[in-house]
């Protein structure tokens, strides 16, 4: 029985350990089972995280996952509210994808799919931490939102 219960154990470190976090592997039980990882791990791989918005639109943004890959293409989809509460239309929406390194012109050109709702494929060019610096403009009317985009796997 008690083989049993450490055999357990060992298949759930090693489903911990092989999880998306290379450094797993040195850590204690503790610190693997640790929420977050603790301090100075790797970020966790999640979705869109929206942490400014200036202008006069209200942004979310998605992309399909909360494991994002690079080297695969990416759909993105931002929705856009007026101050209304009302689906934006006829605007032009951009996403200047950048890490916090020179990665060269990343832009992802999206398209009105309806009202209040845009999207677009692009690629993240290389594994680890991502900012999504959103650009939408409408007439004289422009809005900006930053949303960052943490831990990218690398594929390859
Ligand atoms: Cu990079």
């Amino acid at each position: 029985m008690k083989n049993a219960i450490f055999g357990a154990a060992a298949v759930l470190l090693a489903v911990l350990a092989a999880g998306c976090n290379p450094a797993a592997e040195n850590k204690t039980p503790e610190q693997a089972s640790a929420p977050g990882g603790g301090p100075g791990a790797p970020a966790a791989p999640t979705g869109p995280q929206r942490v400014s918005q200036e202008g006069p639109f209200r942004f979310s943004l998605d992309i399909g996952t909360d494991k994002p890959k690079n080297l695969v293409k990416t759909k993105f989809t931002l929705m856009i509210l007026t101050e209304k509460n009302e689906g934006l239309s006829g605007a032009t929406a951009t996403i200047d994808l950048e890490m916090d390194h020179p990665m060269g012109e990343n832009r992802v050109v999206l398209k009105e799919v309806r009202p209040g709702n845009y999207a677009g494929e692009g690629v993240f060019t290389m594994g680890g931490d991502w900012v999504a610096n959103v650009t939408v403009k409408k007439g004289a009317e422009q809005g900006t939102a930053k949303f960052l985009i943490k831990g990218v796997a690398f594929e390859k």
